[in-house]
């Protein structure tokens, strides 16, 4: 199959690409490298060396023989010439991985939140508007998130996108409709993912664009059997306050002896997917899309779930770390429970690949490895959620005064 993977430099585009490569897919990464620019802002960069796009991909053709395309287009900005791009390539299924994804970079100020939102909804808007004017049936699988969906606990599972509902008829009855499950977001990041699922409903109904919405819980791990090929294949791997995620955080800190930073009790439970079973389960998802006409299939992409808390003490006992519990830059709740269904991938043969101390300690090995290009005071957190919040998260666990970046 040709397919156009959006944001294929990132984090899980990256080996998404090479995974599908491997498989024998024609591959076509459209990304406009803001990531990278990105870190240019913060002062950061990816744990891991990571080479340029054109090297990546050259070193891939040397390992397989197989090509990567590679194009620089801003999928949220230059409209025409993705347009001109689409109705060109004409790839059977497009993966839309192209967003600006940390909750705290999308709270770091006004000018933070403009961007992503701007980007965000930009992005989504101009790909479903081009395949629509291109007239190209392609199937759409886009990264979402489990934070569409707010995390809280009601005492029942979390469904797969979509909640059945009895509505009181003037009629007396009651009228059965499932609808997409209440969006709660956390943050102006995860309000633009809820942004995007209207977006993909009007797209769906009124056009009837083929679109998968995967709702991926937090992605942990580096490597996948593709990125071990070769040391030039390497994933990037984020541990900055704005761009690390939790569990990667927590292998990185410890393994350069720096406290494990849990916000406030460590109460939030999430939902966890290692970096290999995304991989898997965005081919399968590509394996099963939905018929033009079909409402927007959405699948809960997401193996087990953690409490912050227990994953730190999890982390700290297998290496001796510390733990420090910090004041909580987000507006969130203390604690919460999650219950999260995801038959579906189950049901096409995911064997999820759960949190074990062998994989845990591979990631702690790789920060081991590149402990030389942290800078320990981009580790903190310090993007607040709310102006009554800054002022409490000044000072980081090793007691110094903190200064935001960007
Ligand atoms: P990432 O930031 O590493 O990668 C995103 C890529 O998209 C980058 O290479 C960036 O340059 C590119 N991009 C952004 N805006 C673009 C634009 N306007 N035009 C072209 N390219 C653009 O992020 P990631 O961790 O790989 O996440 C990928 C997707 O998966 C995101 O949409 C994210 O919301 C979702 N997701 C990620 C996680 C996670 O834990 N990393 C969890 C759930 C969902
Ligand atoms: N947290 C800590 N200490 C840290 C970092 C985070 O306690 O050092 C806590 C946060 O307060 C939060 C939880 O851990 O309660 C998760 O934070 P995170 O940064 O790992 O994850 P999140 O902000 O939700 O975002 C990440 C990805 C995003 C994706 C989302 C999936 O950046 O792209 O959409 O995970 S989910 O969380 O399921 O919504």
């Amino acid at each position: 199959m040709k397919i156009a993977v959006l944001g294929g430099d990132g984090f899980v585009g990256w080996p998404t690409a090479l995974h599908l490569s491997a498989a024998g897919h024609e591959v076509h990464i459209v990304d406009n490298l803001s990531r990278r620019w990105i870190d240019t802002e913060l002062g950061v960069q990816s744990l891991t060396p990571m080479d340029s796009i054109q090297e990546r991909t050259r070193i891939w053709h040397q390992e397989t023989g197989r090509r990567i395309h590679f194009h620089l287009i801003d999928l949220a900005r230059d409209y025409e010439v993705f347009k001109a791009w689409l109705a060109e390539t004409r790839p059977e299924a497009v993966i839309h991985f192209a967003e600006q994804r940390a909750a705290p970079y999308s709270m770091k100020s006004d000018r933070h939140k403009n961007y992503t939102v701007n980007n965000n909804v930009n992005a989504t808007h101009n790909l479903l508007n081009a395949l629509v004017e291109v007239d190209l049936d392609a199937h759409l699988v886009h990264l979402g998130t489990m934070g569409v969906y707010g995390y809280s606990s009601v005492g029942a599972a979390i469904p797969e996108g979509y909640l059945p509902v009895g509505i009181d008829t003037l009629a007396g009855e009651t009228a059965r409709q499932e609808i997409l499950y209440p969006a709660n977001p956390g943050s102006i990041y995860h309000m633009t993912k809820c942004l995007d699922q209207l977006l993909f409903q009007f797209y769906a109904k009124n056009d009837g664009l083929r679109i998968t919405d995967l709702h991926q819980g937090i992605v942990w791990g580096t490597h996948t059997d593709q990125t071990r090929r070769h040391v030039q294949l390497i994933n990037r791997f984020d541990y900055d306050g704005d761009y690390g995620t939790v569990l990667n955080r927590f292998l990185i800190q410890a393994a350069i002896g720096y406290p494990l930073t849990v916000h406030g009790t460590g109460g939030q439970t999430r939902a966890f997917i290692h970096i290999q079973d995304s991989v898997r389960c965005i081919e399968l998802a590509l394996r099963e899309p939905p018929a033009r006409g079909d409402r927007v299939k959405i699948f809960n992409q997401m193996t087990e779930t953690h409490r912050v808390r227990d994953l730190a003490e999890l982390v700290a006992r297998l290496t001796g770390g510390k733990v420090a519990y910090l004041p909580n830059p987000r507006k969130e709740a203390a604690e919460n429970d999650l219950v999260v269904r995801n038959d579906q991938f189950l049901a096409l043969g995911l064997d999820p690949i759960t949190l074990e101390e062998g994989l845990l300690s591979e990631v702690v090995d790789v920060a081991r490895k590149y402990a030389y290009r942290v800078d320990r005071s981009r580790i903190p957190a310090v993007s607040a959620w709310t102006r009554d919040i800054a002022p409490t998260v000044e000072r980081d666990p090793e007691g110094k005064r903190l200064k935001s970046v960007g």
